[in-house]
């Protein structure tokens, strides 16, 4: 018996994620339509990133207006509130052993197989599974032979082996490294990194390569006989798998250029978005995969070299890769409403930086160097205060100290460059803040941040970060919920009450760069934008290699809809200077 089947059990958001993920696991076993599997596996992935408790929007019978939750998953939904239990979830468990779930994630057992398992050898485990198929008990069943039985033992040894997923970081600089290196070869002509990298999700399953070339063997052969290729998952002239060293698979295709904007787009996802596009492209009558649209009366084909053209013949204007989650994107597209979303280029200034004075390793200077190196124009030093003494907090007089040498450096490098004095404030455990007021009062700007006591009960958790927002002279919140990718929960705030106070003092939220955190994340970023609460994209940079990180925070910032508006290190330094003395 689990927690849930206790009667009452109040289920937090995350537990009904699981149990719907679950229904939708079962239901692809029963041989469901994919879109009945596919609304429940949406309404899981939206619940675990909803930014508010299901109970609070329940209560205000708003629960239609999440993403992927129409009234009858609504019900269901309230269901599991009241009761702790979704009686539909606990049939179908009757009906279907726990294991078969499992057999589904093996590579190359769908569905279908699954049960024909289950009901000719009683087959309800991997373990069982593996035993059968290691016994050549599978071999003699219907549509099966020694090779897809030898198929099923390596995909249960790929099972164990797999990864879970990576961060985005790691995974993209493995990837940019291996496409490089295969765009050196004569006949590679182009290439992208596709999959969730491309949609700058934080955590990474596999990497997806796309190469468009007329000769794909020399590329397919370069890419399995790969120094960092452990071993090959397959390989033939479009479609090639491998395991890299960390365990991490990557995929490549190869195709023509013909045919590489629908290959593009397909290999970008979501699978979510793809179905959408799919539907789109059946009621025009056309049938769209990886290779083309075929026309469904005549086969005749429509081939597009580019994703505009893709999205051209849906009726749709472009649609940029990390909003492809159908969260929205393609009903904004049609309506003409897509954001104008951040970019890079937008970002003038760093507010969240560490030097040699506490924990970082470079000087003052040296970090202003490097920041005007990444094309920055002002930059706010923003050091951890005493009580953090692990990380060589300042005392008020080194504070005072370090003034200096920060207006010195400031005059030292000229008008077009600005360096500003902040700090990295302790909220502490017990909500006080780590300076008095009249410390704070003389500082450029003052990031507050919770370090420590992030696990205390969401009241009290909740209270310290509003304390620190409602401080007049608190300007931001640096990494407000206190995640780290992939293993650490966020605090458990009441996000709610943190918005409505940011946006009533003005506070900035910051959207942390670095990609161990990430955070604020997506879903909580663009909930932040639809409240008017403005943002800072902040790198957090503890040395000059880490100004480069600040590309993680602007995809985080894309996957949540924001604009450069919304964001104040897009502000020119005479703006920020009048923001900073109001
Ligand atoms: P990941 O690797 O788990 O981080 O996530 P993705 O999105 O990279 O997923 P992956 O690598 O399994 O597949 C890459 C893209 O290929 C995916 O975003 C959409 C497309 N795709 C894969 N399998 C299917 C499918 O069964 N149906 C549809 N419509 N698209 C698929
Ligand atoms: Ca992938
Ligand atoms: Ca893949
Ligand atoms: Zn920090």
């Amino acid at each position: 018996m689990t927690e849930t089947d206790t009667p009452g059990h109040l289920l937090t958001n995350r537990e009904i994620a699981d149990i719907f993920d679950a229904v939708a696991d079962m239901l692809q076993l029963k041989g469901e339509i994919i879109h009945r599997v596919m609304a429940y596996r949406r309404a899981a992935e939206s619940i675990r990133q909803y930014p508010r408790d299901l109970r609070a929007v329940a209560a205000e019978d708003k629960l239609t207006d999440i993403e992927g939750i129409g009234e009858t998953l609504a019900e269901k939904i309230r269901e599991m509130l009241d009761t702790g239990h979704l009686e539909f979830y606990d049939k179908l468990r009757e009906e279907i052993p726990q294991g078969l779930v499992e057999i589904l994630r093996i590579n190359g057992v769908g569905p279908k197989r699954a049960m024909q398992f289950y009901k000719e050898l009683g087959i309800a485990t991997v373990a069982e599974l593996e035993a059968a198929a290691r016994a050549d008990k599978l071999s003699q069943l219907s549509g099966m032979g020694a090779k897809s039985q030898q198929k099923i033992i390596e995909g249960i040894e790929s099972l164990a082996r797999r990864s879970t997923r990576v961060r985005l970081d790691i995974a993209l600089t493995a990837a940019e490294r291996i496409l490089n290196a295969l765009l050196e070869l004569p006949q590679a002509l182009y290439g992208h990194i596709g999959g969730s990298i491309r949609r700058g999700r934080a955590t990474i399953g596999d990497i997806d390569l796309l190469i468009a070339s007329r000769e794909a063997m020399p590329i397919m052969e370069a890419f399995v006989a790969r120094p960092d290729v452990t071993r090959v998952l397959g390989s033939g002239p479009t479609k090639s798998s491998v395991e890299l060293l960390n365990g991490q698979q990557c995929d490549l295709r190869v195709l023509p250029p013909e045919r590489y904007g629908t290959a593009l787009n397909y290999f970008t996802g979501s699978q979510a978005h793809n179905i959408r596009l799919r539907d789109l492209a059946k009621d025009r009558g056309y049938t769209l995969n990886e290779w083309a649209f075929t026309s469904l009366t005549d086969g005749s084909e429509i081939t597009c070299e580019t994703e505009e053209q893709v999205y051209q013949q849906l009726g749709l204007p472009y649609i940029p890769p990390e909003l492809r989650e159908d969260r929205g994107e393609i009903e904004a597209g049609y309506a003409g409403k897509l954001p104008h979303l951040i970019d890079i280029g937008d970002i003038r200034s760093d507010l969240h930086m560490h030097t040699e004075w506490s924990d970082g390793k470079l000087t003052v200077r040296q970090m202003a160097e490097a920041a005007r190196a990444h094309g920055l124009s002002y930059i706010v030093i923003s050091d951890h205060s005493q009580s953090l003494g692990v990380a060589n907090g300042l005392s008020v007089e080194r504070l005072w100290a370090q003034r200096e040498e920060i207006r010195r450096v400031d005059a030292e490098m000229g008008p077009n460059f600005r360096v500003f004095q902040g700090v990295e404030m302790e909220i502490r455990t017990d909500g006080t803040l780590d300076y008095p007021d009249e410390v704070l009062a003389d500082l450029d700007v003052v990031i507050a941040s919770l370090h420590s006591g992030l696990r205390q009960p969401r009241e009290q958790v909740t209270a310290r970060l509003l304390n620190a927002i409602r401080n007049p002279h608190v300007d931001m919140i640096g990494h407000p919920r206190g995640q780290l990718i992939p293993n650490r929960e966020p605090a458990d705030l009441d996000m709610d009450a943190v918005f409505a106070a940011a946006k009533e003092t003005g506070t900035v939220l910051e959207i942390n760069a670095n990609p161990q955190r990430l955070d604020l994340d997506d879903a909580h970023a663009q909930r932040a934008v639809q409240l008017g609460v403005l943002l800072s994209i902040d790198t957090d940079a503890h040395s000059a290699g880490e100004f480069d990180v600040l590309r993680y925070g602007i995809m985080t910032a894309r996957r949540g809809w924001v604009e450069a508006q919304n964001v104040i290190n897009t502000w020119p330094i005479e703006r920020f200077v009048n923001w900073m003395k109001s």
